[in-house]
């Protein structure tokens, strides 16, 4: 017996009694390996929809069922089935895409999903509004230029996020091969996807069908992400599983593991709570498929299966204990980690603007206003994409990157930026550059208030307060979701808030302007006119009594607006 074979045999998932489980468990393992009725369901053409057990499966491949709920009383109104549509998420590595990959995105945006593509947190597209029967298009339209969409959410490992290094180094493009690498080590290997959506036939196989996931995957979803100091871009203290990369003069020595990270809260619910990774040791970078396999191991045998909600790996390590983990990943590694290496992070924003990379190449890092490429937007970038020979790059913070530039195509990069106004998306204020909300509504079914379409507004009347303050020109990030699930990473920002009912939020602060930090609940549940109040008095006294350099996240703290937390790891609020 291998010892690969000998770690799947200890896997919990596979002993356990089924009836022991929890349903969506039990939904896994009969799936016949995310196989289900999924078939079938698309087959049926009386319902835009798909039968519900096909819902959770459908995610991991990477689709979801939604309804636009801007219309969901008026269907009822009319005796109508919900407007059913599907979301469908591009599993792309690190953000990178090339301007062949970018055309067809941008074909089938067109084509299927109401005319704009939404680039996400964690660096990828996603396409709203797909009808059912189109499908099968959109998801054979992206394998034409090499993507998919395979485990992009569901209980499995999720898309790998990868620093986007605006200075594009060799150290950068050996950690992004390393990013690539993990995602497709990690990805359920199961033929569902090929033959449901290829239409390819069923292959036997003499072995098991999912060697690292067995018959029900992660007991929850499981985030990677690479990160390259001294940029925090990608967030790596709310990844599950995140690479610190350590080099030494540009050359890449190995990475810090940080593990246990995670956002998703549910309000009035304190068993749940944000979560910052903790730093565990250090490994040579020739063994990061190796820890993947590890940590995921533990997470699979030892996760909740019983309560989702408590099922992430970050309540799996304080049920169990930190050093408890760490010996048990050592223990499938087969060796120890080395002492953690010195590494410092300065911010976890994009520089915006253009930079030049070591090899003479140029980038373009645009301000997309939360990801949405739309309008003249998408026509700028299609443009762009025409003549474009480099790549592009997502962005952790839904920016993207027109990257590898040769420096004598930057004049017809920039005429064409001119003509679709793209050069004047750059021109916004440092707030705004900072600012980051979630989809929320009307697609998101978990959306409790409005983020995406409501952001911008909040955005300009709080640069009304900073610039009555000659602070126009202050970066703080500020991050809004829908619902407390965190899709924004809003439990790291300066200024945070999170949906708690149509027009009413919860407001943070306190978060630390390199993600080191999370940040405070300040006031729950209050409508604009009192978080305009709160932020227009910390805005003044901070431009009062600032230290030279002091962050606004760590002004509000020593202040006594937001009490910092001591462990610095979790809250309760
Ligand atoms: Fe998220 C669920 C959108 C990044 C935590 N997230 C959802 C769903 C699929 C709603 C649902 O389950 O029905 C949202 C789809 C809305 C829509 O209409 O598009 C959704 N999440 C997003 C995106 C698109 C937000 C964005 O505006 O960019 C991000 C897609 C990332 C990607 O490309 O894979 C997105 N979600 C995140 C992040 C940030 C990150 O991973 O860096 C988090 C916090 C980190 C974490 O996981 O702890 C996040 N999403 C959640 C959660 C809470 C998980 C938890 O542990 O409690 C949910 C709900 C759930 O899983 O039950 C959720
Ligand atoms: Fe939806 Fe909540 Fe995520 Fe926003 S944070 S996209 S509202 S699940």
């Amino acid at each position: 017996m291998t010892s690969v074979q000998q770690k799947i045999d200890r896997s919990r998932d596979l002993s356990q009694p089924l009836e022991k489980l929890g349903p969506d468990e039990t939904l896994k393992a009969n799936s016949d390996q995310l196989r289900g009725t999924i078939a079938a369901g698309l087959a049926e053409e009386l319902t835009a929809a798909v039968p519900g057990d096909d819902i959770k499966l459908m995610k991991f491949h990477g689709l979801y069922q939604q309804d636009d709920r801007d219309i969901r009383d008026e269907r009822r109104r009319q005796k109508l089935e919900p407007a059913y549509t599907f979301m469908a998420r591009v599993r792309l590595p690190g953000g990178v895409c090339s301007p062949s990959q970018w055309l067809k995105l941008d074909e089938l945006g067109r084509a299927y999903a109401g005319d704009t593509l939404r680039l996400t947190t964690r660096q990828t597209f996603q396409l709203h509004r797909v009808r059912k029967q189109n499908l099968r298009a959109t998801i054979q339209g992206l394998r034409d230029v090499l993507l998919d969409t395979k485990a992009a959410c569901g209980d499995d490992a999720r898309g790998v996020m990868c620093s986007v290094n605006p200075l594009l180094s060799k150290l950068h493009a050996e950690v992004y091969a390393l990013a690539k690498a993990a995602s497709d080590h990690a990805i359920p290997k199961t033929g569902a996807y090929r033959e449901i959506w290829y239409g390819e036939e069923r292959t036997e196989l003499s072995g098991p069908e999912e060697p690292l996931y067995g018959r029900t995957y992660m007991p929850r979803k499981f985030k990677i992400g690479f990160v390259i100091p001294p940029s925090n871009d990608i967030d790596v203290y709310a990844q599950d599983l995140g690479f610190i990369a350590i080099a030494s003069g540009g050359r890449l020595e190995g990475f810090n593991i940080a593990i246990g990270g995670g956002m998703g809260r549910t309000d009035q619910a304190p068993k749940t709570y944000p979560r910052l990774a903790d730093v565990i040791g250090f490994v040579a970078a020739d063994k990061v498929l190796e820890v993947c396999d590890a940590v995921m191991q533990v997470q699979r045998d030892y996760g909740d299966r019983l309560d989702r909600g408590r099922a992430r790996f970050k309540y799996t390590i304080d049920d169990k204990g930190l050093d408890w983990i760490k010996a048990e990943i050592e223990a499938r590694l087969g060796f120890s980690l080395s002492p953690a290496r010195p590494y410092e992070f300065t911010t976890n924003g994009d520089p915006i603007g253009w930079t030049r990379g070591e090899d003479g190449k140029e980038h373009c890092t645009l301000f997309i206003e939360n990801g949405r490429v739309i309008g003249t937007v998408m026509e700028g970038l299609r443009a762009i994409a025409n003549i474009h020979k480099g790549t592009f790059r997502v962005t952790p913070n839904q920016n993207l990157i027109i990257a590898d530039i040769a420096p004598e195509a930057r004049p017809d990069i920039e005429r064409v930026m001119k003509e679709f106004g793209l050069d004047r998306l750059n021109k916004a204020s440092a707030l705004r550059l900072n600012s980051m909300a979630c989809v929320a509504l009307p697609t998101c079914g978990l959306a409790m208030a409005e983020s995406e379409r409501y952001l911008p507004d909040l955005v300009g009347k709080i640069e009304k307060i900073l610039a009555a303050h000659h602070l126009e020109d202050e970066p703080i990030t500020i991050r809004m979701t829908g619902c407390p699930n965190g899709c924004a990473r809003p439990y790291i920002g300066e200024i945070a808030l999170t949906g708690r009912a149509p027009g009413k939020y919860n407001l943070y602060l306190g978060g630390g302007f390199h993600g080191q930090r999370l940040n405070k609940m300040v006031l729950e549940n209050v409508g604009e006119a009192t978080i305009l109040d709160m932020l227009g008095k910390i805005i003044e006294q901070f431009a009062k009594d600032r230290l030279s350099g002091e962050r606004f996240g760590d002004f509000a703290i020593r202040a006594g607006f937001a009490a910092e937390v001591k462990e610095g790891r979790h809250f309760n609020d």
